[in-house]
């Protein structure tokens, strides 16, 4: 086969309206190319977004030239290729129309042989106006909008949260966003190959291949190299391949991750190449596991018949422009989600099916994929070319992305069912059912079925496999979101209230480091409340949902940059309780992902990591409640506050519980101390433990009554550790009342530097009192550290790790170490 890499050549677009031709980039998008071309202003930067809504009313037309010389022209078949057209594509070669395209999530190909010219040919791709098309398109559907600003995203089959969500801006692009090109062959072509694993109870695994080829040939054979990274294993030829001892791949900190190379060549009849086929696989199997037990229905995934609890969190598109984005947009956060002990991601709903970047990342550092179709939130159109549409889609992704050892599930979509469950279950509106589950409940699972292999498909997140959306069916069996803290303004304790069986949302928001702000926002107009910081903000009321909560927890602060670092300890606050009460109920509970790891621009959002890449307090925090051997506390009884704000409290106690979802056994040894502010230790113990794979356990009750009588919660405060070898690996510092009635001492910080090498250096912090959520920063830096925002316990040293992008000398670093605890806010 030839191939002539169109996306390479040169591309020129212009404004249908009447602008002149401009350069284009493909992969691209109209956004993109105007800010390139110095058309439009940073479109991320202060208010900019509203000015630019004009783009999505226009229609954009993309063009290239290419040669098709003999050797095109001699083969039978030329196709155009075309992996992703965003959206609305009329495509045209010479000036012939070779097809109309509707949705960005298939992969296209044209037979377009017969308009080619000798010499010189003309591939135009005209965009018409997705704003428009969903103005004048299914305008019968008329559903509850739940995200998108204007109304109608649901009517078309593009990237949902383009149409503005609660932490995205509207940005509604067109381009060709992936790669496109010739593929010319004459005789056969080797359409697609699918490989499925048997594991077998002897170990040994058997990979069959199942090649398609456009122009049936039962004659023809297929011939298969496989190899283990460098190595060569084994050839030969056939449709089976038996490998006797494989090496499993395993999800992040359960085993290695061995990713094989199957080559596989398709040849005819008479022994000519009809395709090469060729990816790298992962040797496991994937189960979710829905077995009766005592509290209903288990939900859990099972990795090569091993019980897995879920650490992971949501996944939405990298950027607000996701065309072309190369492997390092996906590099850096799904390392830093590896490497805080996450085991799998939830690619959410509402974005798009991500780039082979993304998967490869995700088979090579072990994270698991919850795939959700792209749909979310709102009710979709089930009329014929819809679901055609869809389907097609489905079709496509599915082969896609099969053979994918990352991949655990397909999901029908985000939350439709949950959000509109009142309405899909109103007798008076069948129409809305019916339409709901043919797509979610018919078409998806049966391509899932017919194309998928062995993974499984559900329905939607949240599901109970039936109607039921409440908090006890949760508690039974499906998934379920948790929104009760956040959008609910329940109380944080309310995480504690339900067993739920896997947590797939749940979180609170903060806000942006002054270094991610100062990305976005003039530092005249930083104030929260004014017009900057709230277009950078889209969750409507976000900014006072934050306030509030900071508020129930923490002092005023004295000024914004307290507010900001309060707002991320708050955050860490909610989830960290989410993720230790999901973890204390294991085997109940089976997951828990966070709502979210990343942004698509800078914005005040859930994330845990910024656009910038720098890592909230949540980020470092994820990293401590995710650890495979896990220590928490969990204090039952809460502060109440009743007639005329008299203050009573029900803590006494302080449950210590250990968690473990390691693979192999281990012991280790518990240790708690009860502090007195004043540096005192009022009340400490140890106790060896046994840390069992998949278990939890409550290791001790320490009954605080006493102490607490004697020198008062305020003064107060418990540290929990656990230590495995000589290893700690886990800990924590736990309140008995308020941190805002905390009456912490104002401190005192000694700093060690020293710079090991041009651009590392271990920097060493030391307090002659307790400090909570200790926070570094090295102005004028970027630098990523082995901890941050973390507890500084009287007369420790705490010893960090801190690799630079500049060079930096010991005098440089002095001087521009900043930091603050929770005792600086006020
Ligand atoms: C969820 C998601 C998103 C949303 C987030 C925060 O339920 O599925 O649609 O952005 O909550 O509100």
């Amino acid at each position: 086969m030839r191939v002539v890499a169109l996306a390479a050549s040169s591309w020129r677009f212009r404004d249908l309206s009447g602008s002149k031709w401009l350069p284009a980039t493909v992969p691209g998008c109209v956004h993109t190319d105007l800010l390139r071309a110095g058309k439009i202003p940073d479109p991320f930067w202060g208010t900019n977004e509203a000015g630019l809504q004009w783009i999505d009313e226009r229609e954009w037309e993309y063009a290239t030239d290419f040669d098709a010389g003999g050797d095109l022209l001699g083969e039978e078949v030329v196709e155009l290729a075309a992996d992703g057209l965003d959206t609305l594509a009329t495509v045209s070669v010479n000036g012939r129309v070779v097809a109309r395209t509707e949705n960005m999530f298939i992969g296209f190909r044209w037979d377009i042989r017969p308009l080619l010219l000798p010499g010189r040919n003309e591939l135009s791709v005209r965009f018409a106006s997705a704003t428009r098309y969903i103005r004048t398109h299914r305008t019968w559907h008329k559903p509850r909008e739940i995200n998108d600003p204007v109304g109608g995203c649901t009517a078309i089959r593009k990237e949902q949260c383009q149409f503005g969500w609660d932490w995205g801006p509207r940005f509604v692009t067109a381009g060709i966003w992936k790669d496109i090109r010739l593929e010319a062959w004459t005789g056969n072509r080797l359409v697609e190959l699918e490989v499925s694993q048997d594991h077998l109870p002897d170990g040994s695994v058997t990979l069959s291949i199942a090649p398609r080829l456009a122009r049936r040939d039962p004659r023809s054979t297929c011939a298969w190299r496989l190899g283990l990274g460098a190595k060569a294993i084994a050839s030969g030829s056939g449709t089976a391949v038996r490998v006797a001892n494989p090496s499993l791949w395993w999800p992040n900190g359960q085993g290695e991750q061995p990713l094989y190379s199957l080559e596989v060549d398709v040849l005819g009849k008479d022994g000519t190449l009809i395709g090469k086929w060729a990816q790298r696989i992962g040797l496991r199997t994937i189960t979710l596991e829905q077995n009766k037990d005592r509290w209903g229905t288990s939900f859990h995934f099972a990795v090569n018949g091993r019980a897995l609890f879920a650490k992971g969190a949501n996944w939405i598109p990298a950027n607000c422009f996701v065309a072309g984005l190369p492997r390092s947009a996906y590099t850096r956060d799904l390392e830093a989600a590896a490497a805080a002990h996450m085991n799998m991601i939830r690619v959410w709903g509402g974005g798009i099916y991500e780039s082979e970047d993304f998967y490869d990342l995700c088979d090579e550092l072990g994270l698991l994929v919850w795939q959700d179709f792209m749909f979310a939130c709102t009710l979709y159109p089930g009329d014929p070319d819809f679901i055609e549409s869809s389907r097609e889609e489905a079709v496509h992704q599915v082969k896609r992305l099969r053979h994918r050892a990352c991949l655990a599930l397909w999901c029908g979509n985000n939350e439709v069912w949950g959000i509109n469950a009142h309405e899909l279950v109103d007798p008076k509106k069948k129409a809305l059912r019916r339409d709901y589950e043919r797509l979610f409940h018919r078409m998806l699972p049966s391509v899932v079925g017919d194309h998928g292999g062995a993974t499984p498909y559900w329905p939607s997140s949240p599901w109970r496999g039936d109607p039921d959306t409440s908090h006890p069916a949760g508690e039974a069996r499906g998934d379920t979101h948790f929104w009760d803290v956040w959008h609910g303004r329940n109380p944080v304790k309310d995480y504690e209230k339900w067993s739920f069986r896997f947590a797939s949302e749940f979180g609170m928001q903060s806000y942006n480091s002054v270094q991610t702000q100062a990305t976005f926002c003039p530092a005249s107009d930083a104030n929260i409340f004014g017009n900057v910081m709230e277009d950078h903000q889209k969750n409507r009321g976000g900014n006072q949902v934050i306030l509030d909560y900071v508020s129930r927890r923490y002092r005023f602060p004295r000024n914004q940059q307290s507010l900001v670092y309060l707002s991320q300890l708050n955050q860490v606050h909610c989830v960290a309780t989410g993720v230790g009460h999901y973890r204390r109920n294991m085997p109940r509970c089976m997951g828990a992902l966070y709502w979210q790891l990343n942004d698509c621009w800078p914005v005040a959002s859930w994330s845990s990591i910024e656009f910038t890449g720098r890592w909230r307090a949540l980020h470092y925090a994820a990293r401590r409640f995710f650890a495979p051997a896990y220590v928490s506390v969990h204090i039952p009884g809460d502060e109440v506050f009743g007639t005329n704000n008299y203050r009573t409290s029900t803590v006494r106690l302080a449950h210590v519980h250990t968690s473990y979802d390691g693979p192999r056994e281990a012991s280790g040894v518990v240790r708690w101390d009860l502090f007195h502010l004043d540096g005192t230790v009022v009340l400490s113990g140890r106790k060896r433990v046994s840390l069992h794979p998949m278990q939890s356990a409550l290791q001790r009750t320490l009954d605080l009554r006493g102490p607490i009588e004697k020198f008062g919660r305020e003064q107060l405060y418990l540290r929990v550790a656990l230590d495995v070898g000589r290893k700690r690996v886990s800990e924590a510092t736990a309140f008995l009342t308020l941190p805002r009635f905390m009456e912490l001492p104002k401190p005192e910080t000694r700093i060690s530097v020293r710079v090991k090498a041009p651009r590392f250096a271990v920097l060493s912090f030391t307090s002659p009192v307790y400090q909570h959520k200790f926070e570094f920063d090295i102005s004028g830096q970027t630098f990523t550290a082995s901890d941050n925002f973390f507890d500084l316990y009287p007369g420790q040293s705490k010893v960090v790790e801190v690799d630079l992008m500049a060079r930096v000398t010991p005098d440089m670093l002095r001087k521009s170490i900043r930091h603050r605890s929770l005792a600086d806010t006020y």
